[in-house]
């Protein structure tokens, strides 16, 4: 079939919306219609050329939500019809991994997934030249019609708005999932996030949810202020307007340093900051950010033998078809809100200005409604 696609072509050029070709599912693998994709910060910075794993061409996109066209052989769990959320981390329920309950890191069909293939080795997507385009993420989602694999797709209930749960597919789960499944915050603790983007946001908010006594917001862009207050921030500290070194800052402000701190800037800077701002003994720093190529991080050995943990987590540690339909559940009982990040939609022809508006620090969510 053909399908209407935003494709990068290669690093550092805008997208380019086109028709392209789109074989049907294989074995064990699913064609889907996205209804809706949101732009991550995540998408920017392999179309930047900064991910190291970025291939091109290849049709970026891993935040989306839609509905189930058609299921290859082999495919039992989904059915065309069925409300689906595709994942970047899969989970087959049956590997190494996820049989581990430390992780959530699946890693069945990671291999090829980080060669932009599906799992057979191969692309489903062409240029109507005949050109192969890649696979991102294993999700594709800047494409209205994508095909993945069953084990990469959360099935979730059917009267949940497209539009908003698309964000569920990274930026919420991701944020909320840092605090709940990765940190496992206690109710009373004391935290610090660094970048109040559309991650640090939704760490701000599984805080809230957590019951945290004091969520201390840290962004050098004051005009972030009224939606992480808005989510649940008690503090705000704009880097700039502190004078000296912010570790001790934020370590007074929280009586002692933070039971967690959580860095959703990429700036390995910001992570040492992190680190440190934690309470001596027992805090734990979270990185979320993804650093440039090459970035590395460092602190002094110290800070860990007196007890701060630093720890990462992808996709806020979630499994992504077992906890993304609680996600959804909590959002549509009112548990967690959404509507109000996503600040921008448009349309696919408009893709490029999504990008310009998280570049200018204009979006939290900007959306594609197809
Ligand atoms: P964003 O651009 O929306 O937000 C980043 C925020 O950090 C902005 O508000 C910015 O003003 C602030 N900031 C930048 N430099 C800062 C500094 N030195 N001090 C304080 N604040 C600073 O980005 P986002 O969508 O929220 O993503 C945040 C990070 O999380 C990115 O690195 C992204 O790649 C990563 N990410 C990780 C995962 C994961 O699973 N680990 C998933 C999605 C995104
Ligand atoms: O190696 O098993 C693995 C997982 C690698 C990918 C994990 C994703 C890390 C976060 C990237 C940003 C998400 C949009
Ligand atoms: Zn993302
Ligand atoms: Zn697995």
């Amino acid at each position: 079939m053909r399908t209407k696609a935003a494709v990068a072509i290669e690093a550092g050029k805008p997208l380019e919306v086109m028709e392209v070709n789109l074989e049907g599912p294989k074995e064990g693998e699913v064609l889907v219609e996205i209804k809706a994709t949101g732009i991550c910060h995540t998408d920017e910075f392999t179309l930047s050329g900064a991910d190291p794993e970025g291939l091109f061409p290849a049709i970026l996109g891993h935040e989306g939500a839609g509905v189930v066209v058609e299921v290859g052989p082999g495919v039992k769990s989904l059915k065309p019809g069925d409300h689906v959320i595709p994942l970047y981390t899969a989970e087959c329920r049956e590997c190494e991994y996820c049989l581990n309950p430390k992780t959530n890191l699946c890693q069945k069909v990671r291999a090829t997934q980080g060669q932009g293939l599906m799992p057979d080795g191969t692309s489903r997507f062409s240029m109507l030249d005949g050109t192969p385009i890649l696979h991102y993420m294993g999700c594709s989602t800047f494409s209205n019609y994508t095909v993945l694999p069953e084990i990469s797709l959360a099935k979730v209930r059917e009267d949940a708005p497209f539009d908003k749960i698309c964000y569920i597919g990274c930026g919420v789960t991701t944020g909320i999932g840092a605090v709940l499944y990765t940190a496992k915050a206690e109710i009373g603790c004391r935290a610090i996030v660094f970048g109040l983007g559309g991650i640090g946001l939704n760490v701000i908010q599984g805080l809230r949810l957590a019951g945290a006594d004091q969520i201390v917001g840290v962004d050098l862009n004051p005009a972030k202020v009224e939606m992480a207050t808005r989510f649940g921030m008690t503090d705000f500290v704009n880097p700039k307007e502190v004078e000296g070194d912010l570790v001790p800052y934020l370590v007074n402000l929280t009586k002692g340093g933070a039971d967690y701190t959580f860095d959703a800037t990429g700036n390995v800077q910001v992570m040492r900051t992190a680190l440190e701002a934690c309470h001596k003994g027992w805090g734990e720093s979270i990185i979320i950010g993804v650093a440039p190529a090459g970035a590395e991080i460092s602190t002094r050995p110290f800070q860990l033998v007196t007890g701060r943990s630093w720890r990462g987590t992808a996709f806020g540690g979630a499994r992504g078809r077992t906890d993304v339909p609680k996600i959804v559940d909590w959002y549509m009982d009112g548990k967690i809100e959404i509507d109000p990040m996503i600040t921008h939609v448009l349309p696919l022809e408009d893709i490029n200005k999504g990008f310009d508006l998280m570049h200018a620090g204009e979006s939290i969510r900007a959306v594609v409604q197809y």
